[in-house]
């Protein structure tokens, strides 16, 4: 798990996009990032509103917006300037190249335009590789993926070959450990960043199959950010919520990284 401090990892890190996010995440301390599984544009940006201040990243699922327009797209622009957090879109794509590099950039959904960083897949990440590196990409140097991690020990070594693969574009993996033993020093390539889904400090699970650990848990095993949805907007209270997690999460990393010595 990495001991660095997400200063270090910003001053060295290769690609732009993790080093804005290590940047984000040192500056308003926290590792927190909300999953805002909204079905109004409404509901989305007073999330934002809300809770922005409190953290690193903003996870979307564009496709539950039933009233998406440009409004959307603005909108979340908008918030991300204002709050100083970068926007992740968790649409699982699956489909083939050609199919994805479509639906990522351009579509009705325009994922490009304002999502910085999306996931990425087996059989995929080649073409939305060639997407973001092309001359006539307009966000080049402003876009990444994360990779989900297989849960197998071999699915997930053939992921982190992947990764190794494509450093222009992969910065990290959607995993509930660290996938990696991170480089103890500098600007050596193979600093992944680790983000785990399924955080939540009240509940055990869902009724649906989701399965829960609490953010000290997840940033033990190597988790630098921490992704929780209605642990926190679903809360009687969202902005303690989210107070809460944050607190929660910057504790865990500052004890995982020795700086709470
Ligand atoms: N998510 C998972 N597990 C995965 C991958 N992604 O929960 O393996 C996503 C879900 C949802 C969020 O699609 O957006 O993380 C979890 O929300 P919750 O905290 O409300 O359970």
């Amino acid at each position: 798990h990495s001991q660095r401090s997400y200063q270090e990892r910003a001053l060295h890190h290769p690609h732009p996009v993790a080093r804005r996010l290590f940047q984000i995440a040192e500056s308003k301390k926290s590792n927190l990032v909300i999953s805002a599984d909204f079905t109004d544009i409404k509901a989305l940006l007073a999330c934002a509103d809300k809770l922005g201040p409190y953290i690193a990243v903003f996870k979307t699922h564009i496709d539950l917006v039933a009233d998406f327009s440009d409004k959307t797209v603005t909108g979340l622009k908008q918030r991300a300037k204002k709050h100083n957090f970068l926007i992740f879109e968790d649409r699982k794509l699956v489909d083939i190249g050609t199919t994805v590099q479509k639906q990522y950039h351009g579509g009705a959904l325009r994922i490009s335009e304002w999502a910085d960083f999306i996931l990425s897949g087996d059989g995929i990440v080649e073409a939305l590789d060639q997407t973001i590196a092309a001359d006539s990409f307009p966000y080049k140097g402003q876009r990444a993926f994360l990779l989900l991690a297989e849960m197998t020990t071999k699915g997930s070594r053939a992921c982190v070959e992947l990764a190794r693969a494509y450093p222009n574009s992969v910065i990290g993996f959607v995993a509930t450990r660290a996938l990696t033993t991170p480089p103890a020093t500098g600007g050596a390539r193979g600093d992944f960043v680790v983000f785990s889904t399924g955080i939540n400090m009240s509940a055990q699970g869902d009724a649906l199959g989701q399965q829960y650990q609490t953010p000290q848990s997840a940033i033990g095993h190597g988790a630098d950010f921490v992704i929780a949805g209605r642990g926190i907007y679903a809360a009687a209270d969202p902005v303690a919520a989210a107070i809460a997690y944050r607190d929660t999460g910057w504790d865990a990393y500052m004890q995982r990284t020795r700086q709470g010595d």
